[in-house]
């Protein structure tokens, strides 16, 4: 692998790249933009940024009750293909490569805009294997509804939601994201990380762009989403050599799991985001070791990316960040989950908390 982490980007889990296009090619973004918001002014209804449900136009603003407060606008990359403009950077493609190693998809690209006078969402963490970079399409200062992140939090701690009594309460450690138009973050998508609210008297809005490994994922959360014409539109932005992260190929992601992992192991990758004893089971398999695959020169293994390869994985340090409470409420979901699951009654289950990861077969 020719390029590594960037060092504050491997230490904190969060990383600053200044202005990745031209002003030109911002102009051109943000009078797309304008037409998305004039046609969809209330943007799209949306359950999850990692499902592929199909969205469709809303006609109201979104209400405190809705499963986002913001406007969101899914696979926004195929209905403006402008707004890709910023994958042309040749540095993205080394900094994603160097996280979840070669051949990737793009797994996702969304814009969230935050209404003036916006709550803020909760800390999570968001798909193992994959890594995103929002991009900023107005200039944000504090509290004006952009993400925030605990520094070094990707590295040995639980989900937030067994680490803090309140998700939805500022964590004394957080940092927020603050820039120009034209700038992005990267961030690891295991760090600890939320939206602030939007204080502000004006909406701010950001275009995400997640990536994932192909071993995490046989899918993408578009593949409902866009015509094959809006595709081809989508990859004609683009130099040839990144096209093939438009590109499905589930008997790839069949054979790399299938290679390393046991389907316990399988299920424990997928769950870990929201099941502690899953969580703790794969990060005690894939900390401080090496995440590329043994069969697949430049593949990072299933649910894995390469932040955790010179991080042992400390149960100590893990067990610290446990809070009692949650971690009872949820312990005692877990147990319950799993007894339904072993009678084979999953399908009463509710859905997980971060339904993410969901195996979908992909359209014929
Ligand atoms: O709005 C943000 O800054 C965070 C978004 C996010 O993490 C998500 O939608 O999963």
């Amino acid at each position: 692998m020719g390029f590594d982490i960037p060092m504050l980007l491997l230490k904190n889990g969060l990383l600053h790249v200044k202005s990745v296009v031209s002003r030109e090619a911002l102009a051109e973004m943000l009078a797309a933009v304008k037409r998305l918001e004039e046609k969809f002014p209330y943007g799209f209804t949306h359950n999850d940024n990692y499902t592929s449900a199909v969205g469709v136009p809303k006609t109201e603003s979104p209400k405190p009750t809705d499963y986002t407060a913001t406007i969101i606008y899914p696979y926004v990359g195929f209905m403006e293909p402008v707004l890709l403009a910023p994958l042309a950077h040749p540095l993205i493609h080394e900094i994603v490569e160097s996280v979840v190693g070669k051949d990737y998809y793009l797994s996702n690209v969304w814009m969230q805009s935050a209404p003036p006078r916006t709550g803020r969402m909760g800390f999570h963490k968001d798909p193992r294997g994959s890594v995103t970079f929002t991009f900023l399409l107005d200039s944000l200062g504090s509290r004006m509804g952009g993400t925030v992140l605990v520094p070094g939090s990707h590295i040995n701690t639980p989900p937030p939601l067994f680490a803090m009594n309140d998700v939805n309460a500022p964590h004394p450690d957080e940092i927020e994201i603050r820039g120009d138009a034209g700038d992005i973050f990267f961030f690891a998508t295991e760090a600890w990380h939320a939206r602030a609210a939007n204080e502000s008297s004006q909406g701010t809005r950001r275009i995400f762009f997640n990536f994932s490994n192909r071993s995490s994922r046989n899918t993408v959360s578009w593949m409902n989403g866009p015509t094959p014409e809006q595709v081809e539109m989508a990859k004609a932005m683009l130099p040839e050599r990144m096209h093939r992260m438009f590109q499905l190929d589930p008997e790839l992601t069949a054979n790399l799991q299938t290679d390393v992992l046991s389907p316990d192991e399988i299920r424990s990758g997928m769950n870990a985001h929201y099941q502690i004893l899953a969580d703790i089971s794969h990060s005690r398999r894939t900390f401080g070791k090496s995440s590329f695959h043994p069969k697949y020169p430049g593949y990072t293994l299933p649910f894995t990316t390469r932040f955790t390869e010179r991080r042992p994985f400390s149960m100590i340090k893990y067990l610290g960040y446990l809070k009692p409470i949650p971690l009872m409420k949820f312990a005692i979901r877990d147990v319950l989950l799993e007894k339904l699951r072993k009678l084979g009654k999953s399908a009463i289950l509710p859905a997980p908390f971060f339904p993410f990861n969901s195996q979908v077969a992909p359209k014929k």
